[in-house]
């Protein structure tokens, strides 16, 4: 089994509806360890450049207004930003998140829960997790200096 790390952000629906803690309380219960933590500014750069991939998509500039809290009313853009390890940790981590879309999110997960589409066909899924080793290492990586992940 390997040992992996995913990166979370806490979007900004999840914070404005209060669902920081009902998230991090899933997340503990997956038995994966927190390494880091911390609230972020989201520039308008980091935001580009975490969602680079999607870039040519047409909800792409909706994405980046949205995860930076400007339909939220988010102050100076910030999120919480977390870093979770363990065996199969982003599977895991992904599980309990459920589908992109939140209607298509199984019941129970944190999507399937409280996830929404709004009538602009944005998707409010209340959470990001890393979806592959390779997105998860970028994605630690851009959201982390290598001092701020506990050994
Ligand atoms: P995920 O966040 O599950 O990894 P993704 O990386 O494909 O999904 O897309 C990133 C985000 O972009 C996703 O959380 C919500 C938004 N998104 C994806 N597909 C979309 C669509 N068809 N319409 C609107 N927003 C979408
Ligand atoms: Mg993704």
């Amino acid at each position: 089994m390997a040992i992996e790390q995913t990166l979370i952000l806490i979007k900004p629906d999840g914070a404005a509806r209060r669902l920081t803690g009902l998230t991090i309380d899933r997340l503990d219960s997956t038995g994966l360890e927190m390494v880091a933590a911390k609230m972020v500014s989201v520039s308008e750069k980091l935001a580009r450049e975490h969602y680079k991939a999607l870039s040519d998509k047409p909800f792409f500039e909706g994405l980046i207004k949205y995860i930076r809290g400007e339909f939220h009313g988010i102050k100076d853009h910030r999120i919480l930003a977390l870093v979770y390890r363990g065996e199969n940790a982003i599977k895991a981590v992904r599980a309990i998140a459920g589908a992109t879309n939140p209607e298509q999110a199984a019941a129970g997960t944190i999507r399937g829960s409280f996830g929404r589409i709004t009538t602009a066909g944005q998707f409010e899924n209340v959470i990001h997790a890393s979806s592959d080793p390779a997105d998860a290492a970028r994605e630690v990586a851009l959201w982390f200096k290598k001092e701020e992940i506990l050994p």
